[in-house]
């Protein structure tokens, strides 16, 4: 079966969409463990309640980028998942981390990029309704060493509206997001997708 290790720093509504699609039967695949740089993040709670492992690693004082990515790494290597699902984990990551796991990691990014890029939470939001966007939405790609930047595999969109919020608007995408990201982790699993000249295109078998 196709393992995924979601990474997570919240309170995990994509995770849940992800355990959802699981227990409808949506995905056929398996989550072997979450992993929270952040202790409180009701995301563990989620999996636990599911049985999964679920798993604390944060950031000691003072340490690289590079020598914390290595720590999650020896933890992600132990379940040697197919997929590596950035489910609002906010930390950048190192380019030897990207490298060890180059086009096995995606993430979700609550804008429509390239616009929006950078930004996280209700920060992009916030910017989107500063700007007068009449449109937002989410995109699901491939991390690569720079953020919010590798190919992008879905992308959905919503209407902005004059009485939107940075709440309401979150609100607004977070359902898409579900759905996105869902979607993408079937393509892959699902191996209906490949990336060529850095576009994710649908495999033609
Ligand atoms: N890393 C690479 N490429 C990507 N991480 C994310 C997407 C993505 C990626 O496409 N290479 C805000 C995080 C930005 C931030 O600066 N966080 C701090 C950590 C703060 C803490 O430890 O609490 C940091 O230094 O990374 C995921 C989205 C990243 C959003």
């Amino acid at each position: 079966v196709f393992k995924l290790v979601v990474l997570v720093s919240g309170r995990g509504t994509n995770l849940q969409a992800i355990m959802d699609a699981i227990d409808s039967g949506k995905l056929n695949v398996q989550i072997s463990a979450v992993i929270s740089n952040k202790k409180n993040a009701y995301a563990l709670k989620r999996a636990e309640n599911k049985g999964i492992d679920a798993i604390v690693l944060t950031k000691k004082k003072g340490e690289k980028r590079e020598n914390y990515d290595r720590r999650l790494a020896e933890v992600i290597d132990f379940y040697s998942p197919d997929l590596i699902v950035l489910a609002g984990f906010l930390r950048i990551l190192s380019p030897w981390f990207v490298k060890k796991y180059k086009n096995k990691i995606i993430n979700i990014h609550p804008a429509l990029l390239p616009s929006f890029a950078g930004l996280y939470g209700e920060n992009v939001h916030k910017a989107v309704l500063d700007y007068g966007c009449k449109v937002s939405g989410c995109t699901v790609h491939f991390v690569d060493e720079e953020v919010d930047h590798g190919p992008i595999i879905v992308q959905k969109c919503v209407e902005v509206l004059d009485d939107d919020t940075p709440e309401s608007l979150a609100a607004r995408v977070l359902e898409k997001e579900h759905e996105a990201l869902v979607e993408s982790i079937k393509l892959i699993s699902e191996g209906k997708i490949e990336i060529k000249d850095r576009r994710v295109i649908r495999k033609i078998i």
